[in-house]
């Protein structure tokens, strides 16, 4: 399904225009179309950039008639001699990896010029009719899994690194992108090997009624097995919330300033402030990253008896976003009765109008002036159990998080078919379960990935990663 005999291109730089733009070509014919698209006729040197124009073999009627680029001083000639082709497009700076040593395994050229739309969309096309194909979501990336560059949880890292939304989700990712996951399931794999292997002796000379494990010394080889899988799981609900965030749910009676405060904390206007009641009619969300946190606010309408379907809709979904939340903000502005419970903030605003109606054990905000803020972000990071998830943990995917904990019933059993009957049960069933257990530890590194597997973990990439 995939091949890695073709030459790929994409623009890698995000949409849009920028100070600069690159271009990546990769494969087999990746040097010969870089060749062609620039005017100096001397081969690139290895991983050294180049700086010099890029022309356009067959260029659109269009961009040659606007001129490459009038306004460009002549000062910048290169090569000696300021060519007016018409077939110019830019000055670029370009840089050729040869294969294996590349990021994708394959010859590798990046073609850094202007951040133009226009230009970098005539150097990829100029690529295309020299050859090269447009590359699909994440193909450079595949390619280094498909050439064993990196593991899938690597490739991985990479779409998490480019999303990560706070610095904490950043280091996790890029942890993962330097290996540590692939390290530590990679031991797992080694001891869980050479088990197999030993038991699989054992299975083949069956007659010789030598037993190269002695049941004992089995189930103890798989309890270390499982404290190794213990703590990589251990990490796995800290892991995901690192990478997925929380949700942090901002409810309470119409008009007592939630969608101000949403506001307050989102730094910017998002949701619609009037001093009708009744206003939020729909949940509103946004991530914010506190203290490093990634926190999903959602905005809700006020909890009352609705005077309209779209209003018990809204406060249908206002009372479903409590259930699904990890924290819930109940803003007040009296001494209103509250539902107190562990999941639940009692926020009393508006204190510039009332200051004197405290209530024990709330934060005091005004979204009007400010105050109190602070302590209310405190307050929902502490609540949130922040500390205990500022160290990076190893496992953050509900992919490999999964895998591991299949792979950790299936050494449960093999431990439990180890001992039963004292040892009498055939090795064959603890190896069934062995096998299982080396699997979903193949599934988590790609080892063993089915095709489909890959295409949906690639979707998620952007062009030109
Ligand atoms: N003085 C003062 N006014 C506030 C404060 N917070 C909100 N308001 C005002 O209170 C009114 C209602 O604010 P909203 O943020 O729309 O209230 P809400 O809880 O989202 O209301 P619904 O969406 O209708 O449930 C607006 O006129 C705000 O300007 C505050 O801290 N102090
Ligand atoms: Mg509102």
């Amino acid at each position: 399904m995939f091949s890695t005999q073709d030459t790929i291109v994409a623009i890698a730089t995000p949409p849009g225009r920028g100070g600069i733009g690159v271009v990546r070509l990769s494969g087999p014919e990746a040097h010969a179309i870089a060749q062609r698209l620039i005017t100096r006729r001397t081969p690139l040197h290895p991983r050294h950039a180049t700086f010099t124009r890029l022309r356009s073999p067959e260029l659109p009627a269009s961009f040659g008639a606007a001129g490459p680029s009038p306004e460009l001083p002549a000062s910048f000639g290169v090569a000696g001699r300021l060519e007016r082709d018409s077939n110019t497009i830019d000055h670029a700076v370009v840089t050729y990896f040869p294969g294996p040593a590349s990021y994708t395994g394959d010859d590798v050229v990046e073609i850094s010029a202007h951040g133009s739309p226009v230009v970098l969309r005539t150097v990829v096309s100029a690529a295309v009719d020299c050859g090269a194909r447009l590359a699909e979501r994440g193909e450079f990336t595949l390619r280094a899994f498909l050439n064993g560059r990196i593991d899938l949880t690597q490739a991985e890292a990479v779409a998490d690194l480019i999303d990560a939304a706070t610095p904490l989700q950043a280091r996790a990712a890029f942890d993962q992108l330097e290996g540590t996951l692939t390290r530590a399931i990679g031991d797992i794999d080694a001891a869980l090997f050479d088990l197999i292997a030993r038991l699989e002796a054992s299975v083949d000379f069956p007659d010789e009624g030598y037993h190269f494990v002695e049941p004992g010394a089995l189930a103890r080889a798989i309890d270390a097995l499982l404290a190794r899988t213990s703590s990589l799981l251990a990490d796995a609900r800290r892991g995901r919330l690192v990478r997925e965030g929380l949700q942090v749910a901002i409810v309470g009676r119409p008009n007592v300033g939630k969608s101000s405060l949403f506001n307050a904390l989102v730094g910017s206007a998002r949701a619609i402030v009037t001093d009708v009641p009744g206003t939020t009619r729909d949940l509103v969300t946004e991530v914010v990253d506190l203290e490093g946190l990634r926190v999903t606010l959602v905005d809700t309408a006020g909890l009352r008896d609705a005077t309209d379907a779209i209003e018990a809709e809204g406060v249908s979904r206002s009372r479903q976003s409590v259930a699904v939340a990890d924290l819930v903000l109940q803003v007040v502005v009296d001494d209103e009765p509250q539902n107190i419970d562990n999941k639940r903030l009692v926020v009393h605003n508006k204190s510039d109008l009332s200051p004197a109606a405290q209530t024990t054990g709330a934060f005091c905000t005004s979204a009007k002036t400010g105050a109190g803020l602070a302590e209310l972000r405190r307050g929902i990071v502490a609540a949130l159990d922040a500390d205990e998830r500022r160290d990076r943990p190893e496992i953050t995917n509900v992919r490999h998080i999964t895998l591991v904990q299949l792979a950790h019933d299936a050494l449960a059993r093999a431990r439990a078919a180890a001992l039963a009957d004292g040892g009498a049960l055939p090795e064959e069933f603890v190896l069934a379960d062995l096998q299982t257990a080396r699997s979903a530890f193949e599934e988590v590194t790609g080892r063993r990935a089915p095709d489909d597997l890959l295409a949906h973990i690639f979707e998620r990439f952007c062009i030109g990663k």
